[in-house]
């Protein structure tokens, strides 16, 4: 049976003063049995760790280098994130691939690295909307699994977060069907490459415009294990939302 999961990403979002929201989610956090995650910019992780220890709720990172260690000025590995205090690192987000032009090889390569330091992969796929009209979704899902997930992954160290980038941030998000096709789709590939004991423990979540009155259907549909959800993890009232519709 898998547990689910309510990953918050907080994105370039959040000074001192935000780690508050972390207080307030940990006193009315309503629900035991949920996974909690939050991944606050990596100027917060330590704090947010010690502001979370004790309460259930776990603290991640939004990206890790591939190396170890060396000369990658403004970059951390997944030691130093770990060191930090997260337990979790998001590997492979629209925003990553947009703006910092990461590949399929370059996220495999951070997942890998952040598996070896003892972190979940938290890995992202997704498609256009321009892919979805040519009908090539399940086309570059399947691509960007193969390319990204390393080997090593098992059902405690990979998490899959579907996220079609026309639905981030936007308001707009997939039809329940269009969602359970995705999620039954990456769950097949999961279960084909790795066999079905792994594949069935990976936790596989939605992200893209989640929020608390459209939780609740789609964490009905099937392989639904959780979300990632951006902006209403902002706020611990909100997200709380999302938590107890799980
Ligand atoms: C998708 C999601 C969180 P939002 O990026 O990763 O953001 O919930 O704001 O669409």
């Amino acid at each position: 049976m898998r547990r689910r999961l309510a990953a918050g990403n907080w994105k370039m979002n959040g000074t001192g003063a935000a780690l508050s929201e972390l207080d307030t989610l940990t006193a009315t956090h309503p629900s035991p049995t949920v996974d909690i995650l939050i991944c606050p910019p990596a100027t917060l992780i330590h704090q947010a760790a010690q502001a979370v220890q004790g309460s259930g709720v776990a603290i991640g990172g939004q990206d890790c280098h591939a190396e170890v260690s060396g000369a990658h000025t403004g970059d951390l590995s997944a030691e130093m994130l770990k060191d930090a205090g997260a337990t979790s690192v998001i590997v492979g987000h629209s925003e990553r691939r947009e703006d910092h032009g990461e590949k399929d090889d370059d996220i495999r390569a951070k997942a890998r690295a952040a598996m070896n330091a003892g972190l979940t992969a938290i890995i992202c796929v997704g498609e256009s909307l321009e892919q979805r009209e040519a009908a090539n979704t399940l086309d570059i899902i399947g691509g960007q699994l193969s390319g990204s997930i390393p080997d090593l992954a098992t059902g405690e160290n990979l998490v899959v977060a579907y996220e079609p980038i026309w639905a981030i941030g936007t308001g707009k998000v997939p039809t329940l069907e269009e969602i359970g096709e995705v999620h039954d789709f990456i769950r097949a590939r999961l279960d084909r490459r790795f066999g079905e004991g792994v594949g069935r423990s990976v936790r596989l979540l939605y992200g893209g415009s989640v929020k608390p009155d459209n939780a609740a259907e789609i964490f009905g549909v099937s392989n639904v294990d959780g979300a990632l959800v951006g902006g209403a993890s902002l706020k611990a009232r909100d997200f709380s939302g999302i938590i107890s519709a799980l």
